[in-house]
């Protein structure tokens, strides 16, 4: 094994000068630190094996997934394994989450990145913003615990930056920085973002640019790109694992594949911290179930009438919260014939959040 089995050092409190600190290591993490065992940040996590940065550079620690060592590490995570071993010890609790819906079954979530202190929402200003996607994206970002930040890419392109206060409107609350990979804007100020070994992760459709800022982040060409494609500047699902990567100076970036098609799993308060103006009118309908479709007396829609809330806004924090609903309703399904059925335990945790 590459780099396994690398002796320890004795003390795990992080010095300045500690590689760790550039990762994010900090004291928080130190004091969850079981004793004996050295930490390592998964790079990338394949069937039963990650790639982990630790103090003496990259490793390779394998897990078994069918142990009990819940959950699964993943790319972010933070693990722990004894000097001279090879085995994921420990996985150190996670802050923070991104968590989607499965794509294939949606009552079971998938983490797509742990630990991370900004969600970057990346969207290209070479085309017209979708403001559901948009809205869609910002909920991962709040319900993982994390900051989202939308990353306006392409601001050489034809939207050009003045679309950015456009796009900006579909995320209330929302900061955002405007990037291009290549006349160099906005570089300096994403990468001041990450300094004191603060990670992003970046997320969005496949071609909005998420590798092209990473390798512009890190000054060298980390990862692939790829065009796309001409007739309807769609990508061609260039990046297919998730990846993390240091940057220079300090900071950390998480790479991710183009998503097809996303549902957050939330069950936090991202919905509500996506919709900042929606979150406060929820309760104050005249009827406690109010479906806000034609209800009498229902505020939401009061509220649109009145030109305070825009109709879209309304619209697409109801396909969220539908889809939000028919997954919690699944999911209780699911808890609940586990439970009937003997000898088998329920479904541990949503994900291992926080
Ligand atoms: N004009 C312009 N093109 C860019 C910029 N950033 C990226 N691109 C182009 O957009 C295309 C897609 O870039 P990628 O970085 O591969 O996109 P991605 O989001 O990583 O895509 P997936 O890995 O498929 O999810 C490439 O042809 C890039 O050259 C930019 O700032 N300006
Ligand atoms: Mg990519
Ligand atoms: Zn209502």
């Amino acid at each position: 094994m590459p780099g396994a089995g690398r002796s320890v050092a004795s003390a795990t409190t992080t010095t300045p000068d500690d590689p760790l600190a550039d990762l994010g290591w900090g004291p928080d993490l130190d004091a969850a630190l079981p004793i004996g065992l050295a930490p390592a940040r998964v790079v990338r996590s394949d069937r039963g094996w990650v790639t982990a940065l630790g103090r003496f550079g990259e490793v390779r620690l394998r897990f078994d997934p069918l142990h009990p060592l819940s959950p699964t590490p993943t790319t972010g995570d933070w693990v722990a394994s004894a000097p001279g071993d090879d085995l994921v010890a420990a996985i150190l609790p996670r802050r923070t989450a991104l968590v989607r819906a499965g794509a294939h079954d949606e009552a079971t979530p998938q983490v797509l990145a742990a630990d991370v202190d900004l969600v970057g929402v990346c969207v290209p200003l070479s085309s017209p913003p979708r403001a559901g996607r948009i809205q869609r994206y910002v909920t991962l970002g709040w319900a993982s615990g994390a900051t989202p930040l939308l990353v306006l890419t392409k601001a050489d392109g034809a939207l050009g930056p003045q679309a950015a206060s456009e796009v900006a409107a579909m995320a209330p609350g929302v900061e955002v920085v405007v990037v291009s990979a290549r006349d160099g804007r906005g570089i300096d100020d994403l990468r001041a973002r990450l300094r004191g070994g603060r990670t992003m992760v970046l997320v969005g459709p496949s071609g909005v640019g998420k590798s092209t800022l990473v390798n512009a982040l890190v000054g060298r060409d980390a990862m692939a790109t790829g065009a796309v494609r001409e007739s309807d500047a769609k990508g061609r699902h260039t990046t297919s694992t998730r990846e993390l990567v240091l940057v220079p100076g300090g900071g950390v970036l998480l790479d991710t594949p183009g998503l097809r098609a996303l549902v957050p799993w939330d069950d936090g308060d991202g919905l509500a911290r996506a919709f900042p103006d929606i979150a406060p009118l929820l309760g104050t309908c005249r009827f406690s179930d109010c479906q806000h479709r034609g209800q009498p007396g229902c505020a939401l829609e009061a509220a649109v009438a009145a030109g305070q809330l825009a109709s879209g806004r309304l619209e697409g924090w109801q396909r969220l919260h539908d889809d939000l609903s028919r997954i919690e309703a699944e999911t209780e399904t699911r808890l609940r014939t586990s439970r009937s059925r003997p000898g088998r335990s329920g479904r541990s945790g949503r994900g291992g959040r926080r």
